[in-house]
């Protein structure tokens, strides 16, 4: 699974946990972590991470954020953050200098780089400084063609380092210089120590990595290896397109902190994109974007209706009841919510238990019953259940059972909102709530004792 995915698992447990406690987020952080971890990110990051999200987490949200949406929100910022952030590219770069290991997408982000800068009106040069790969010359000069630049090399040279030196002789008057090294197949020593030959030689003011989205995490030892022999000031990811890993890739490489300026989104010269943190990290998970996550953490919540709040304040009817029951099964199983709730022990093993089928009967048999009915269901007397269950082309028994299990939990809830006591419902916070339910399970060890 691409880090990406794991993200999402993770941020979904934030947006559909019934009760966003200490545990929950906690779980959630753990989650991330492990996420984060088996795709190579540094552990003290992986953990400094996770502090901030626990300490934003219990703090009181800005005004007009719900809890939630600012947890969500609190923890989506840090990870675009780790994966690199929102970095504005120098606008007017001299020298450029590409680096990569074989075939990471140098010579076609070259390419797409002069193309960038000459749409921005300035003279570009693109210059071969691969003297290893066959045909780079010829690559590197179509490349040129196509978007228009001038193109610089020595075809038969086998020197980088001359190359590059007689091109700066030539081109002093280019605004922008681009110089494409060799890949490898690996970081040896051959190609560090050309590397910082070449480096010197062309003294450039960016040195760009490439790195190609799906190489994952392996990116963490190449940016590492890069960075300490010439020092990496800028990373482009290409191949963005074609794989989902470069969240791995980009978050095994933070701790270079080197920012993100580009990405590269297929293989024409037009398809780069500057990198936005946060909509790559929405596009990884499979959200359209921050706000697209919000929204859905909304609409999820809105579709809940579960706020202990409620079920302590307003009515307690019929509607509620459904509601509540059919919040608890799309949020898992119900003994779940009832466990952190305290309220297990108290749930009749029905309502535990309940599926899908009984719930579908239950609206079909509540859509029998007139508005008043449900909104006062002790007016419902025999012969109202009999009309019902016609109605409904139910049994009279089975209306007897949803009206069971309905005063079960109003009972349950009678003995809830005593607890809660003179506190206005509508002014309790989740800590109240929290020590309420303590206090609830507290009573109900105590009354065992006594019985005993
Ligand atoms: N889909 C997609 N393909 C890309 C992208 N960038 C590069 N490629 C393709 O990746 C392959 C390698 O690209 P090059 O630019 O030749 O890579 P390189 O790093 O210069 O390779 P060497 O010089 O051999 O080390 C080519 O087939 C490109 O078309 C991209 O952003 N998206
Ligand atoms: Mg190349």
């Amino acid at each position: 699974m691409a880090l990406g995915e794991k993200l999402r698992a993770a941020m979904e447990r934030l947006k559909n946990a019934a009760f966003l406690d200490k545990d929950a987020i906690a779980e959630a952080v753990k989650e991330i972590q492990r996420a984060l971890i088996s795709s190579d990110v540094e552990v003290n990051l992986v953990f400094n991470l996770s502090r901030e999200i626990e300490k934003k987490a219990s703090e009181v949200p800005p005004k007009g954020i719900d809890r939630r949406e600012f947890i969500i929100k609190t923890t989506y910022d840090l990870l675009a953050d780790l994966i690199g952030g929102q970095h504005e590219a120098p606008k007017e770069p001299k020298k450029i200098l590409l680096l990569g290991l074989f075939g990471q997408g140098k010579t076609t982000t070259a390419g797409k780089l002069a193309a960038w800068h000459k749409k921005r009106g300035r003279h570009v040069s693109l210059v071969c400084a691969d003297v290893h790969r066959p045909a780079s010359f010829e690559q590197l000069q179509q490349v040129a063609g196509q978007a228009g630049v001038e193109f610089y090399g020595i075809k038969a040279e086998k020197s980088a380092v001359k190359i590059v030196q007689s091109a700066l002789q030539e081109l002093k008057k280019q605004d922008l210089v681009i110089v494409d090294s060799a890949g490898r197949s690996g970081l040896d020593e051959a190609l560090i120590k050309e590397i910082i030959d070449v480096k010197a030689a062309f003294n450039p003011d960016q040195i760009w990595l490439v790195l190609s989205a799906d190489i994952g995490q392996l990116a963490k030892r190449q940016a590492q290896a890069f960075h300490e022999a010439v020092g990496v000031n800028g990373i482009i990811l290409s191949k963005a397109d074609s794989s989902s890993k470069g969240g791995g890739a980009l978050a095994a490489c933070a701790e270079t902190r080197a920012p993100v300026y580009f990405i590269g989104t297929g293989e024409k010269l037009s398809d780069l994109e500057i990198f936005d943190a946060k909509r790559y990290l929405g596009r990884i998970m499979g959200y359209g974007d921050l706000e697209a996550l919000l929204e859905k953490a909304k609409e999820a919540a809105e579709e809940k209706d579960f706020k202990p709040e409620d079920i302590l304040s307003g009515d307690f009817n019929l509607d509620v009841f459904y509601k509540q029951l059919e919040a608890t099964k799309k949020m898992g199983p119900i003994s779940k919510v009832a466990e952190m709730m305290g309220l297990k022990m108290q749930l009749p093993k029905e309502q535990l238990e309940l599926g899908q089928e009984k719930l579908d009967s239950y609206k079909i048999i509540m859509d029998s019953m007139t508005k008043q009915e449900k909104k006062h269901p002790d007016i419902i007397s025999r012969e109202r259940i009999e009309r019902i269950a016609k109605g409904s082309g139910r049994r009279p028994e089975d209306v007897r059972d949803l009206l069971k299990q309905y005063r079960q939990l109003e009972k349950m809830l009678g003995k809830f909102k005593k607890i809660a006591g003179k506190k206005d419902p509508e002014k309790m916070d989740e800590k109240d709530i929290q020590k309420m339910m303590q206090k609830f399970g507290g009573m109900r060890k105590k009354k065992r004792l006594k019985f005993r």
